[in-house]
C-alpha cells in the first residue's frame, strides 16, 4: 500500500522553519510541516492546507524539491511517498498548534541529532537547491537499513 504525504520546509535568509512534532508518528523530532494528501486534493493544495493547520502560515509560491519513499521493517507492505517542497515566501507568523511547536534554525545549526536519521542525507541537497529522489528503509528504532538517493 502506497500513501502520499507532503513535507514543506520554509527556507528564508539562511534560516529554516522546522516544527517539533508534539504527538503521533515522529513525535519528539524536528520536522518540516506536512501530512497526508486527502482524496480530491492536489499535492500542492495539501502542502498549503498542512502548513496552515500545523503552524498557521500561508505559503503560496512553493517549489517541489524531491520525492522520497519511506518504508519500515515492521510494516514492509506500506510505502510512504513523501513529496518535499520549499517555500521561500509566506505570510503570517508561525504559531504553536496541538501538532507542532515551530522554531527558526540557522541552516548551519539544523538539529540533525533530533531529526529523522535520513535527513542528514537529503536536507543538505535541499538547502543547496538540488532536486532529488530516493528511498529509505528503516529498521528497529528507525535506523536506516537501506538508502538510495540521487540528484535529478
Ligand atoms: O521533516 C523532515 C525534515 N524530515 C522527515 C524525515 C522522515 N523520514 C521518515 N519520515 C516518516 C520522515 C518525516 C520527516
Amino acid at each position: 500500500m502506497r500513501k502520499q504525504l507532503t513535507l514543506c520546509i520554509v527556507h528564508k535568509n539562511d534560516h529554516v522553519l522546522l516544527g517539533m512534532k508534539k504527538r503521533g508518528f515522529g513525535a519528539g523530532r524536528w520536522n518540516g510541516f506536512g501530512g497526508k494528501v486527502e482524496e480530491g486534493e492536489s499535492i500542492e493544495e495539501a502542502v498549503q492546507r498542512e502548513m496552515k493547520e500545523e503552524c498557521g502560515v500561508r505559503v503560496s509560491d512553493i517549489q517541489k524539491h524531491g520525492v522520497l519513499d519511506f518504508s519500515f521493517a515492521h510494516s514492509p507492505e506500506e510505502i510512504l511517498e513523501v513529496h518535499i517542497f520549499k517555500a521561500e515566501t509566506f505570510s503570517g507568523e508561525p504559531v504553536e498548534t496541538e501538532e507542532m511547536k515551530p522554531q527558526w534554525f540557522k541552516t548551519k545549526e539544523i538539529p540533525f541529532t533530533d531529526m529523522w536519521p535520513d535527513d542528514i542525507y537529503w536536507v543538505p541537497m535541499f538547502l543547496e537547491g538540488k532536486k532529488f529522489k530516493g528511498r529509505f528503509h528503516f529498521g528497529e528504532e528507525d535506523v536506516v537499513l537501506e538508502k538510495e538517493l540521487e540528484e535529478i
